[in-house]
């Protein structure tokens, strides 16, 4: 499959203003894409501007250009936008979408399996571990065509953060030798993976690591072993003073526990409903059972979201988990 770069690059070189934007709820993958692209766009002198709808989370916001991003963007006169990481136009949020949807130009970056592609130029592969693998590309080829050193430090310290990531630190399915020699380059760029593995895996609140606790102190597991799951009730966030993001890492771990095929961890964000994120090993693919409540996602990776109370939602969810697993 040959991916479209030469037309990116082409209208990247025929663009002035240009606007950058990330997916709803960032992940270190979005962010780097969207940054890398800002800086080299700076580079070549053109007005580039990065957008999160949903801002920069704490763990991000040593990226290099964090404090650039914007979160809303009132200006529909963009010559280009490209879209890192998103599997639709509205998962840029609707603070930014319209601005996007407006520009003279809409070039799609994404790996994700998508039900309809989206943008005029689509630089999209499923095959890659993470955006940030085209990204590296759709970089390459612009600094052939316009002679411009653009795989800066502060470039590489981006694209690395996101291929970290979305492998999960190299460990994931998705990681390819082509990933590899990526991070190799990226490293002999000057992007060295421990400081950032550092930054964003070990700067924790002391909230989310009491939330662990609390998640795995409340765990259940299934009479046959297979599925492990647990909940947190809004009054337990409130408590501790934890916000939903402090949840992450939680659903990973009851999936790790031996002879467990599925971990399930039901959060109450509000009173009266409450959100699931499901996690399987392969084998297992939990997209099947995130479709059941209206939900999606990956075939290891789904999330769904419930109205009601967390028992109920947890007696429905772990019996359909049941009837899938077993
Ligand atoms: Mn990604």
């Amino acid at each position: 499959m040959k991916l479209p770069y030469r037309e990116a690059v082409e209208a990247i070189c025929g663009a002035n203003r240009i606007m950058l934007a990330a997916h709803v709820n960032p992940d270190g993958d979005t962010l780097g894409c969207v940054l890398a692209l800002t800086h080299a766009l700076r580079l070549l002198g053109k007005e580039a501007v990065p957008f999160s709808a949903h801002g920069v989370p704490d763990i991000y916001d040593w990226m290099p250009g964090a404090s650039w991003v914007q979160t809303a963007c009132e200006h529909h006169d963009f010559d280009l936008a490209i879209i890192c990481d998103a599997g639709a136009v509205n998962r840029i949020g609707s603070a930014v979408a319209p601005a996007a949807e407006s520009a003279r130009t809409l070039i799609n970056i994404d790996h994700h399996v998508s039900d309809g592609l989206f943008g005029d130029i689509q630089i999209v592969d499923q095959r890659s571990a993470a955006t940030a693998e085209l990204v590296y590309h759709l970089l390459r080829s612009l600094q052939a065509a316009c002679h411009h050193h653009l795989l800066t430090n502060e470039v590489a310290v981006c694209l690395m953060t996101g291929i970290i990531t979305d492998t999960g630190s190299f460990r994931f399915l998705n990681v390819t030798p082509h990933t590899f020699s990526l991070a190799a380059h990226l490293q002999r760029l000057g992007a060295d993976p421990a400081p950032i593995a550092e930054q964003v895996f070990e700067n924790r609140s002391f909230a989310a690591l009491q939330l662990m606790g609390l998640a795995i102190t409340k765990m259940s597991i299934s009479a046959d072993g297979q599925i492990a799951w647990s909940a947190i009730s809004f009054d337990d966030f409130q408590r501790l003073g934890a916000v939903d993001a402090d949840t992450e890492g939680i659903v990973s771990n009851l999936r790790s526990i031996k002879g467990v095929k599925l971990g399930i961890l039901f959060r109450e964000v509000k009173p009266g409903t409450v959100r699931i994120s499901l996690r399987s090993r392969e084998g297992c693919d939990v997209t099947k059972i995130a479709r059941v409540f209206g939900g999606g996602g990956h075939k290891l990776a789904s999330g769904c979201s419930v109205e009601g109370t967390l028992d109920d939602a947890v007696g429905k969810v772990v019996a359909e988990a049941t009837r899938q697993v077993s």
